[in-house]
């Protein structure tokens, strides 16, 4: 069983999220406990202010210290060794999330996933009470609410017995480090356009043969960093969850 604790501002958007998606049959099989926090019920002022004006100047606002961390250790208890969760904030200074982390947070026991808003969250939060930075890709979101939907939807599925195929709960798009190869089903015309002959042989061991052909090409083509960096400069390859480098292949 995996708790996940989420703290935002906005625990509405997470409603819907956790009724229809894979999180909520996780939580249906008992696999995954998935609890929203609204960050203002750890306030104690009288209009319930989360945020205020970043010192030095600049536009917007900033999460204020004393409810965020009021929060994440009612949650989570004091950061050290003795806690008990992992507590994450998702944040465009994080780490990149690649499916090899995804696969270390599915065995934790306790997530606790910390959304900012606005210009993001006082330093001493991230100091006082958070583990680990993660962000989920590089561009720019208003939040970290549907950064933490996605994490929250990676982790999940892998966890065991979530996915009613378990051969699916495999890597399907990185599987090898590849993407995947063009997919067909019924009918065996549409608008002209049939399916290659191969698919419907019958013979599985040469659709394999140019599955993984088709998956080859295709990375080549589209995401040539997922294949065996050369020596030298490492371009990073999320298969492994090794290091981004300069992002230049040599
Ligand atoms: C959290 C506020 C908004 C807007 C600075 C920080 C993750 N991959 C990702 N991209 N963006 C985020 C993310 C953005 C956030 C917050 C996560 C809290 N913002 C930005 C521009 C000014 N703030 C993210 N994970």
């Amino acid at each position: 069983m995996l708790r996940i604790d989420v703290v935002t501002i906005f625990p509405a958007l997470f409603e819907p999220f956790a009724r229809e998606s894979m999180v909520g049959i996780a939580g249906q099989r008992g696999k995954a406990d998935l609890r929203v926090h609204d960050l203002r019920d750890w306030t104690s002022y009288r209009h319930r202010t989360v945020d205020d004006a970043p010192y030095g100047g600049g536009p917007g606002m900033v999460l204020k210290p004393g409810p965020l961390v009021a929060a994440i250790e009612a949650l989570a208890g004091e950061k050290g060794p003795d806690r008990e969760a992992r507590v994450i904030l998702l944040s465009p200074q994080g780490q990149r999330l690649v499916q090899a982390r995804v696969e270390v947070l599915a065995r934790e026991a306790h997530l606790v996933l910390v959304c900012g808003r606005y210009e993001g969250v006082d330093q001493r939060v991230i100091d006082l009470a958070v583990d680990e930075e993660i962000s989920i890709g590089d561009y720019v979101l208003s939040g970290g609410e549907v950064a933490a939907m996605a994490l929250i939807e990676a982790v999940t599925r892998l966890l065991p017995g979530v996915l009613g195929n378990p051969e699916s709960t495999e890597w399907e798009s990185f599987r090898d480090g590849l993407l995947e190869g063009p997919q067909f089903t019924r009918p065996p015309e549409f608008r002209g356009r049939g399916v290659p002959e191969v698919l419907r042989s019958g013979d599985h061991g040469k659709v394999a043969g140019w599955r993984k052909a088709q998956a080859k090409a295709r990375t080549r083509e589209r995401r040539p960093d997922l294949l065996e960096p050369s020596e030298g400069r490492d371009p990073g390859n999320p298969a492994t969850g090794r290091e981004q480098g300069d992002g230049r292949c040599t």
